[in-house]
């Protein structure tokens, strides 16, 4: 079960800095393949380390083509209400950064903006910024090293970086490859035995409309820039239409049309992710509990389905026992742990078995099954991905 007196860590950096293999690697457990569709992508790995339960938390990065940046924020807004309701501090922030990001602009600058506004100056001391990909760096040329050392440099030192945060406490760190560089980095965090309130969290807290957090101030800008340019195209888009249409070209005024039906699209889009900002505490705690209660619905239907399949699949091949296998996933098993309790606030019961799906863990135990096996480890997928995601 976990717990308030346990260590809670995020983990966070832009999408492809390395958070999920960094938890991997610390809780010697395979990462989730995918997310299978959820909406919400916060989730909660845990391990024991030190005689403490530890519990990393995997934030979603800000700049993914597949999922808008006001989402993002939305649900780390959410989540932070629901941990700080619960009594649940994060200890300190693990930000992950790839050296070989040749520049420090777009979506690496917005996500280290963000963290700052995220976290609040008065908690820089509890970041730890640790660069990854220097093995990668290890293998190029003398003068790409030298290039990579000097960059290292330059985001320690530049205060538009990370040098106001290093000024105020936080350590940067080169990150390598395997387990003992990783757990000396969240030894540091456990050590300083903080309880942060993330300036974020206080704002949501207060009921701060998103779009008025520090954080969410810096979207909201960004996305407005981007509206403008957005309006300006499309003037110009509807300009030539009209133009078009006194000169009868048929093949320009298809491009012109077809270009102002894009960038409509693009647009609403965008106003419909603005208007996603705008929420405030209570719109965004209604809308992502029912969320999150849809995607509980879903998982529960996919296990279902997949454990019928496998209790088919093990009678279609008539070998063995009619179970597929001694430790088959039991109705309690699928009910997601709610870490994070009800509404009424009654804990739920339920834990799924993280070990299951340790690496060092098989599942199914007869050759025979092995399709059954298959199946089976499509259930465990997603009872560990049920396990960790859901709150
Ligand atoms: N060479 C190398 N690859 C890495 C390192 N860290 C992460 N990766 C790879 O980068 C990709 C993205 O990593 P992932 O952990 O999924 O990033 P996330 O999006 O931040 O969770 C994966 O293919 C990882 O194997 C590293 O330090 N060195
Ligand atoms: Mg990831």
């Amino acid at each position: 079960m976990r717990s308030i007196n346990d260590v809670y860590i995020a983990v966070m950096g832009v999408t492809g800095a390395g958070k999920t293999g960094f938890i991997s690697t610390c809780t010697e457990k395979e990462p989730l393949k995918s997310n299978h569709g959820l909406l919400s992508s916060v989730t909660l790995h845990t391990m024991i380390h030190d005689q403490k339960t530890v519990h990393l938390v995997d934030i979603p990065g800000f700049g993914d083509s597949k999922r808008p940046d006001a989402d993002v924020l939305q649900e780390i807004a959410f989540w932070l209400l629901r941990a700080y309701r619960m009594g649940i501090r994060l200890s300190g922030i693990i930000y992950l950064h790839r050296i070989t990001d040749i520049r420090m602009q777009g979506s690496a600058k917005r996500s280290l903006d963000m963290l700052k506004k995220i976290c609040g100056p008065t908690n820089y001391a509890n970041i730890v910024l640790a660069t990854t990909r220097w093995d990668d760096i290890s293998k190029a040329s003398e003068e790409a090293q030298q290039q990579a050392r000097q960059r290292y440099i330059t985001l320690c030192e530049r205060s538009l970086y990370w040098g106001d945060m290093c000024c105020a406490g936080a350590i940067a760190t080169k990150l390598s490859p395997g387990r003992y560089c990783a757990l000396k980095i969240v030894d540091h965090v456990i050590h300083k035995e903080r309880r942060l309130a993330m300036l974020l969290q206080q704002q949501i807290v207060e009921g701060t409309p998103i779009y008025r957090t520090d954080a969410g101030k810096i979207l909201y800008d960004a996305y407005h820039s981007e509206l403008d340019k957005l309006r300006e195209e499309l003037r110009k888009a509807k300009s030539e239409l009209e133009a078009t249409v006194a000169s009868f070209q048929d093949e320009r005024r298809r491009r012109a049309e077809e270009t102002v039906v894009q960038i409509s699209r693009v647009l609403e889009a965008k106003s419909h992710e603005v208007r996603g900002l705008r929420i405030d505490t209570a719109e965004l705690e209604s809308a992502w509990s029912r969320k999150i209660c849809e995607e509980r619905q879903k998982f529960q239907r996919k296990i279902e389905k997949v454990t019928d399949r496998m209790t088919k699949s093990a009678q279609e091949t008539q070998v063995g026992p009619k179970t597929p296998s001694p430790n088959p996933p039991s109705a309690d098993d699928h009910v997601p742990d709610d870490l994070f309790r009800d509404e009424k606030g009654q804990p739920h019961t339920p834990v799924i078995n993280r070990e299951r799906c340790s690496k060092k863990t098989s599942f199914a135990t007869s050759s025979t099954l092995v399709g059954v096996a298959g199946l089976g480890l499509g259930v465990l997928q997603l009872a560990a991905t049920a396990a960790c995601t859901i709150m």
